[in-house]
């Protein structure tokens, strides 16, 4: 018995000691705020169904580009469940690269609450759009409109009326938004993405040449408005 119990003591010891450096590796993540951040969803994979295994690879080609070319930001691909296959594709494929970890990294939460609900403070968020940069419609893009309520719409349409894919449009949040107030965001960038969805408007029909190519365009499009920013 008293084996046992010095036992299962060591084994709260060990369990002690694990939930304290989780919390201390989540504190120093969440506690460099001297970077600018973005955090983006994954471009064009549920709604517009692109290829997950293809679409980590563009991710990761252009994060780490990026991050190896720019000092003082982080980027960081956000999704809403630990779990995620996009995010476990990108880690994979970023591990097998020599770049540093602390600058391009993932996390599970709702974008629109990463500071309130997840510690994690990043002043630019993207936005997975549709080409008439409207609300509604479900995904990221529904979240992102109505968690920051109409200012963001009408911030939106003072920028741009229309969004090509491929493109993306960088809008600041007016700070009377809930988005801005609670969260600390003051941008948001619209992208639109490659369609593979025959339900909805300029799908490439399985084109991954294509595809590929415009979702990387989209990224690098989102990336050099988000350095704008940051400068
Ligand atoms: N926080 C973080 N990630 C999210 C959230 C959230 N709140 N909501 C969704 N995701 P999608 P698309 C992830 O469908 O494929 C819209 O209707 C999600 O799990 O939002 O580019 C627009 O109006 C996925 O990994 O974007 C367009 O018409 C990623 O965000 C169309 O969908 C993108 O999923 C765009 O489709």
């Amino acid at each position: 018995l008293e084996a046992g119990g010095a036992c299962s003591m060591q084994v709260e010891k060990k369990l002690d000691n694990l939930k304290e450096k989780e919390e201390q590796s989540k504190e120093r993540v969440s506690s460099d705020t001297s970077l600018c951040t973005l955090a983006f969803p994954s471009i064009s994979t549920a709604d517009f169904q692109f290829d997950l295994e293809k679409a980590s690879e563009v991710i990761v080609d252009a994060a780490t580009d990026f991050v190896q070319k720019h000092d003082n930001v982080r980027l960081v691909l956000v999704d809403l469940s630990q779990k995620s296959r996009i995010l476990s594709l990108v880690k994979d494929k970023a591990a097998k690269k020599s770049f540093d970890s602390s600058r391009f990294f993932t996390f599970v939460g709702d974008i629109t609450q990463l500071h309130s609900k997840g510690g994690l403070q990043c002043n630019v968020i993207a936005n997975a759009a549709n080409w008439r940069l409207k609300p509604g419609g479900g995904g990221v893009n529904a979240a992102i409109f109505n968690a920051a309520g109409e200012a963001l719409q009408h911030a939106t349409k003072e920028c741009a009326d229309t969004l090509r894919p491929g493109n993306s449009v960088a809008v600041p949040v007016p700070s009377t938004s809930p988005l801005h107030q609670q969260e600390g965001v003051t941008h948001v960038i619209h992208v639109l993405g490659p369609n593979m969805n025959p339900m909805r408007p300029d799908c490439l029909k399985n084109d991954y040449t294509k595809g590929c190519k415009v979702l990387h365009e989209a990224y690098n499009s989102l990336f050099e408005n988000f350095a704008t920013i940051a400068q």
